[in-house]
């Protein structure tokens, strides 16, 4: 074979080669795409299904708040007292729904102290700072608390007596903040006022609510140290007596509380006090597949129907 035969031969066995390579390359880029793309399709597909039961979780989640807003609606026409022996106030086991459970829990918000009480018309109300005082210290915390929180929520920028505080503290902070001088929405925003900590939080915590209203509370609901609180000649050990009898017999109007004091001729302010509620709680959690979601929600009953005040679905 001549010399330029020899070479063209070897030319195209190259070429071959690098044609099958190329083939077994594609081939190759084309396997590996193809799981890629069904990986991607089964990670979609969970994506969609999770994003799937998560809205479901969320509608239920919304018609368990619903569901507490027509129990409300129908203890209402019931009856005009609210207290811990009526249906509504019991935990109820978590309710299966398909592929998955929802649970609910309704709590009155009228037993505890008013935080918004202590501003009234953007103006400090002194009767309603000493209450809270006697709370403070029933509840072995410090008195000067109710002046930073009275100025925190009052209009003016004046800090009036000792332990309050107002922009001139807060903006000295190494990150600085303005007073709001608003009522409190919500607990949460203790932890921006002065010497509300932590532990100052957690030990108000069961006893005090942020209501929009200025209300009076609900004698059924009231722990001994907010009645002892608002009764300044009821000492704690006798309002632990009165929420002791009170279990299974709670007061049925105002006149039934006076009687029922532990001490004759017991002086009480009856604007203080109420046998009724019009602010509830509601704790919710819904469950589909391994999609969960948490509720919460402030519940007013006025009319024929409660309102949501405030709602968190998450
Ligand atoms: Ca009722
Ligand atoms: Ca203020």
């Amino acid at each position: 074979m001549k010399k330029r035969e020899i070479k063209l031969a070897r030319g195209k066995a190259h070429q071959r080669g690098v044609a099958i390579i190329m083939v077994m390359l594609i081939v190759a880029m084309a396997t590996v795409l193809a799981s890629y793309l069904a990986q991607q399709q089964q990670l979609w597909q969970r994506q969609v299904e999770s994003q799937f039961d998560r809205a479901q979780a969320r509608r239920l989640g919304i018609a368990g708040i619903d569901w507490a807003r027509a129990v409300l609606a129908e203890d209402a026409r019931a009856n005009s007292v609210d207290h811990d022996g009526e249906m509504w106030t019991l935990r109820l086991p978590a309710m299966p729904v398909d592929n998955g459970e929802v649970i609910g829990l309704i709590e009155d918000r009228q037993g505890r102290y008013n935080l918004n009480n202590l501003v009234r018309n953007g103006l400090s109300s002194a009767p309603d700072i000493e209450q809270f005082q006697r709370l403070l210290g029933l509840l072995g915390l410090n008195s000067e608390l109710a002046f930073a929180l009275a100025d925190w929520m009052d209009s003016d920028s004046e800090t009036a007596r000792q332990g309050g505080a107002e922009d001139s503290y807060y903006l000295s902070l190494p990150e600085p903040y303005r007073s709001a001088n608003h009522p409190l929405s919500e607990l949460g925003e203790l932890s921006r006022i002065k010497g509300f900590d932590e532990r100052v939080i957690e030990r108000l915590r069961p006893f005090v609510s942020t209501l929009p209203l200025f209300l009076p509370v609900n004698a059924n609901f009231a722990p001994a140290e907010v009645l002892a609180a608002l009764i300044p000649e009821m000492s704690l050990s006798d309002a632990r007596i009165l929420v002791q009898q009170r279990r299974g017999h709670p007061f049925n109007n105002i006149i039934e509380f006076k009687q029922r004091l532990p001490r004759n001729g017991t002086q009480v302010n009856s604007q203080d006090f109420s046998v009724s509620s019009t602010f509830f709680w509601v704790t919710g959690r819904a469950s589909v597949a391994n999609s969960q979601v948490s509720t919460q929600a402030l519940l007013q009953r006025t009319g024929n129907w409660p309102t949501v005040v405030w709602q968190s679905v998450q």
